[in-house]
């Protein structure tokens, strides 16, 4: 009888072991790998844009011309350079003004033009030039000075 009641607390003790390994174990958090598609690939950057160099967001191609700011390290004498600038009734053209030791604008009152040029700096302008005639180009600070020029456009 005693070795009975043994063999069943054995046994009970073997079936307990084995439903505990049967117990499902605790619940974790699920872990689920999701496949994602590879990321979009990019569209192609834009084409840079060409220069803007007016900043109105047209961008006038046409005859590059520089104008030099002569003024002897500031001391002058004080010059364009060239002096007397001629162009076509139509014509485009991008000028570059190139700036010396001094302040100088490159202004043409009848066109409306008033380029300011820093020390030592470059800056640019694309102007259209449509009516005929010969306009007085000044430097403001330099006039009295001789700093003068003409533009004619034929
Ligand atoms: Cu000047």
């Amino acid at each position: 009888m005693k070795k009975l009641a043994a063999l069943i607390l054995v046994a009970s003790a073997i079936f307990s072991v084995i439903l505990a390994c049967g117990q499902p174990a605790p619940t974790e958090p699920s872990k689920v790998t999701i496949k994602r598609a590879s990321p979009p690939i990019p569209p192609p950057a834009p084409t840079v844009a060409p220069d803007d160099t007016n900043g109105g967001g047209e961008v006038l191609v046409g005859t590059p011309f520089t104008v030099r700011m002569i003024d002897n390290g500031g001391a002058g004498p004080f010059a364009y350079d060239p002096v007397d600038l001629t162009f076509s009734v139509g014509e485009v053209v991008n000028f570059t003004f190139i700036g010396e030791a001094a302040f100088h604008t490159f202004t043409v009152p009848d066109l409306e033009i008033d380029e300011e040029i820093e020390a030592g700096e470059t800056t640019g302008l694309d102007f259209v030039f449509d009516v005929a005639g010969t306009y007085e180009l000044t430097c403001i600070p330099h006039e009295a000075l001789g700093m003068i020029g003409t533009i004619t456009v034929q």
